[in-house]
């Protein structure tokens, strides 16, 4: 019973030290994201409707591949994911739902920023996975990118949740 406690105050302390790593635009040191899906950063949690979650990192060396995931997703969404390219570079975005299934892409090429919405329903609510690679070799151990979700509901969304919060 004791030694269950204690695991479990650890447990806790260990929480409470990670949210306290992940404070967005605050990191408490400058590590490259994961490289697979199981040791993806922690972008945080995403608020409501409008609110964002970023994140700026870089490619480095070429063939670095980086993965975030982050939390707060409990209803149906509709999220903005946009990536801000280096000049001259190509970056591409991949997004995930929490089985890993692919759910939305940014694929433009060379010199071109990615920018689209992906949604959630309610069979995919959980964390939403992002990876970021740099297609053909593409790094920059100097210039970064910058990676945002945002919370975008669009106007039937929105409904059907007003409906349902209705009370
Ligand atoms: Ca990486
Ligand atoms: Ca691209």
């Amino acid at each position: 019973m004791f030694r269950k406690k204690v695991s479990i105050s650890l447990i806790v302390l260990c929480m409470i030290a990670a949210s306290m790593l992940s404070i967005p635009g605050k990191p408490a040191f400058a590590a490259d994201a994961g490289n697979t899906s199981s040791t993806a950063t922690n972008m945080g949690s995403l608020g409501g409707d409008g609110s964002s979650l970023s994140t700026t990192e870089y490619i480095n060396p070429s063939g670095d591949i980086d993965w975030f995931y982050f939390t707060g997703v409990t209803r149906p969404s509709r999220i903005r994911v946009t990536l801000t390219v280096p000049s001259g570079k190509n970056y591409d975005v991949y997004a995930y739902d929490k089985d890993l299934v692919e759910i939305g892409k940014g694929t433009k090429g060379t010199g071109y920023s990615e920018d689209y919405y992906v949604n959630i329903s309610t069979q995919n609510i959980g964390k939403v996975y992002l990876k970021v690679i740099g297609v053909s070799g593409s790094y920059s151990s100097s210039a970064s990118y910058t990676l945002k979700a945002q919370n975008s509901p669009d106007k039937a969304i929105k409904a059907v949740r007003d409906a349902y919060t209705y009370a």
